[in-house]
């Protein structure tokens, strides 16, 4: 049976503990507290320490999902998650000022997932804001690490047949790359993907 710790992080609003909610299969354990900055994200509450649920993919994966908090000032939070974790859906607001730049500005914080290939990108609000598209975020993708590609998702996290596509894409990844290298934390680029849109 194998076991794979999974983050999903991004900016605040993104829609992490949304996604959690949609997935786990148990309880999730959420810890928000009121939303002080309803400039950034219009909504009552955000998490402050983590989110928490379980989902068995296929058989036997079970997945643990962590959600971390999206405001830096928890980010302590986040050296303590990103010890433990396999790989991260890195969940972007469409609809943020500069979304592109905050997706690079995640995988430089995360940068030992993303150096070997465990991040998928999956963009939120798209029905709120329809730019930046798949191809914008793949492009600067590409301009940061051409020797690496990312998939990238428009998503409702709402939506539960949209984030296991998400998820499963990611384990399945992990997988490979556990099954083609003797430790799983090699550095080897990720086979050829396309860019793949969920959500239109
Ligand atoms: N219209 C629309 N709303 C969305 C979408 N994705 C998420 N939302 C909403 O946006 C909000 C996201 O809130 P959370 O899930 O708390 O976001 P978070 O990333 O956990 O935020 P922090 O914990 O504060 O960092 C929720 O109210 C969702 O219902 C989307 O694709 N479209
Ligand atoms: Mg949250």
């Amino acid at each position: 049976m194998a076991e794979h710790v999974i983050l999903f992080g991004g900016p605040m609003g993104a829609g992490k503990t949304t996604a959690i909610e949609t997935l786990s299969e148990t309880e999730v354990v959420r810890t928000e507290a009121a939303n002080t900055d309803r400039a950034t994200a219009d909504k009552d509450t955000t998490t402050v320490a983590l989110d928490y649920g379980e989902i068995t993919l296929g058989e036997t994966d079970k997945v643990r999902l962590y959600g971390i908090p999206g405001q830096q000032r928890f980010d302590f939070m986040w050296t303590i998650l990103k010890e433990r974790a396999k790989g991260m859906v890195l969940l972007v607001n469409n609809d943020a000022a500069d979304p592109v730049g905050e997706m690079l500005t995640f995988l430089d914080e995360f940068r030992d997932l993303y150096d070997r290939g465990g991040v998928v990108v999956a963009a939120t609000r798209s029905d709120v804001s329809a730019t930046p598209t798949v191809a914008d975020y793949s492009a600067a993708l590409t301009e940061r690490r051409p020797d690496l590609v990312v998939p990238v998702f428009t998503v409702d996290p709402r939506q539960e047949d949209q984030m296991r596509t998400v998820l499963m894409t990611l384990v399945a990844n992990i997988e490979m790359r556990e099954m083609f290298t003797a430790a799983p934390v090699a550095s080897a680029p990720l086979a050829a993907q396309p860019a793949v849109a969920v959500a239109e």
